[in-house]
């Protein structure tokens, strides 16, 4: 082929840029089949210096860079819209050893946050942040999508997690701050600025993680109560009698019936509720006893069934857990992913229905997400040719709730044209400013984030 990818074969190794379709296939299509690209070619490189490297070179020839870590993403924020070189960080894998005198450690963008909690959980410690798609997404993806998962309501997202950084920017140039000081008021944060930034600023090579203590005895509970409300007094209550709380998730019947459905998992009930709380309390000893003083003492309780043993906590989160993949057995959704004031929880949850049926009718409303944060996962199945109805309705709906229109799952290029829904005019011409700023010719990420 052309000389570039001469150059890149050069920096990585012949085995390492691919150019045949079977090969590059995987890395062009996203795992939800909504998202796909035609790649130039894909290129593997090892480590830093070798991205920094291939970033150089397609800097020289004028190609755009697509940035892609475990291909977990739900917003096709790491597959190509076409022609870009598809930078893959899978083979970043170094781990270093554990700090745990600063409770630290540094790790490669390619090592999966499985891999990361099993490198950390023999040293008595653990990854804030844990998600569904634990065995196959990246950390470089986890902190440049700013992930959130079922962790957030008591250590934050990921970018709470992040002490240090090194990326590569868009002149192929490093940035390299990985000491991880505890306190360190020197200017201007770029670590923080990268987190959440979708690969559109610079590619993050390594990054520096806080990890938290390791807590072995876990008590979880599946709650049925009457809707949002029961479900947000239970939460209020959680929060303020549990210390150990470390989940509070939340799902409907609908989704109940599907994942039930999907697994050929038992009525967790006799009978069938409105909707399903799952809270989990974490600590170094059995938190069973808190938990079920705080459920019998709370009003909104209609019925509950604890696990504290391995087994039976596995079986509980099977019911939430198992949502994505269910939904994605069950057709193509529209998946949105949106936050608001819990306060506005429950006047959205019952507004969808009628939004989603006046945009598409007979499409099925799945919803799920973290309480905690107020984090509706809104997938429409059946929604056929009015995806983008579906989308623009529901974005809508959100957004006069002074809502967010992306809580977790980033922007990608599913969303960029809604940013100015959730982001003032200032805002947003204050992001294309950064933008311009790190990556003047718009290398990276074309259409990611802020729309083209
Ligand atoms: C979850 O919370 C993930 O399970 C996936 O963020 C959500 O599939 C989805 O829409
Ligand atoms: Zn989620």
């Amino acid at each position: 082929m052309s000389d570039l990818e001469d150059v890149l074969r050069g920096v990585v190794g012949d085995q390492h840029v691919l150019v045949d379709e079977d090969l590059k296939a995987q890395y062009q299509t996203d795992w939800t089949r909504r998202f796909s690209g035609e790649a130039r070619c894909v290129v593997r490189p090892a480590d830093t210096a070798e991205v920094a490297a291939v970033v150089r070179a397609c800097a020289e020839a004028g190609v755009a860079v697509t940035v892609q870590g475990g291909n977990t993403g739900l917003v096709g924020g790491g597959v190509p819209a076409g022609g870009e070189v598809l930078l893959s960080l899978g083979r970043l894998t170094s781990c270093e050893d554990v700090d745990v005198l600063e409770a630290q450690v540094t790790v490669g963008a390619g090592v999966t946050l499985e891999r990361l909690q099993q490198h950390a959980r023999p040293h008595g410690l653990d990854v804030g942040v844990d998600l569904a798609a634990r065995s196959a997404a990246t950390v470089g993806g986890l902190v440049a999508t700013n992930a959130g998962g079922i962790r957030v309501v008591r250590y934050g997202s990921m970018r709470e997690q992040v002490t240090g950084i090194e990326a590569v920017l868009a002149d192929g140039s490093v940035v390299t701050r990985l000491v991880g000081l505890a306190k360190d008021n020197t200017g201007y944060d770029l670590a923080q600025l990268l987190a959440g930034s979708e690969g559109t600023l610079a590619i993050v090579t390594r990054v520096r993680l806080r990890l938290v203590p390791l807590l072995p005895a876990r008590a979880v509970a599946l709650v049925a109560v009457d809707g949002i409300g029961g479900a947000l007094d239970l939460l209020a209550a959680a929060r303020a009698g549990l210390p150990a709380l470390a989940a509070a998730e939340l799902f409907l019947s609908e989704g109940l019936d599907l994942v039930r459905a999907h697994g050929n998992l038992a009525a967790p009930f006799a009978e069938a509720h409105p909707a399903y709380v799952v809270l989990e309390c974490a600590a170094r000893t059995d938190p069973t006893d808190d938990l079920l003083e705080v459920l019998g003492e709370c009003e909104a309780v209609r019925d509950a069934t604890v696990a504290s043993d391995v087994t039976g906590v596995a079986k509980l989160w099977a019911y939430r857990e198992t949502h994505t993949e269910a939904i994605s057995a069950a057709g193509v959704p529209v998946k949105l992913d949106v936050s608001v004031p819990l306060r506005e929880l429950a006047g959205l949850v019952a507004d969808l229905p009628g939004t989603v049926a006046a945009a598409a009718p007979g499409a099925r409303p799945i919803i799920f997400g973290h309480l905690g944060e107020g984090n509706l996962h809104v997938n429409v199945l059946d929604a056929g040719a009015h995806a983008e109805e579906v989308t623009d309705a529901v974005l809508r709906l959100v957004a006069s709730r002074r809502g967010s229109i992306s809580s977790e799952h980033g922007v990608g290029r599913a969303k960029a044209r809604w940013l100015p829904l959730s982001r003032s005019a200032a805002e947003v011409a204050a992001m294309r400013r950064i933008k311009t700023a790190l990556d003047p010719a718009g290398l990276l990420n074309p259409g990611v984030l802020l729309s083209e």
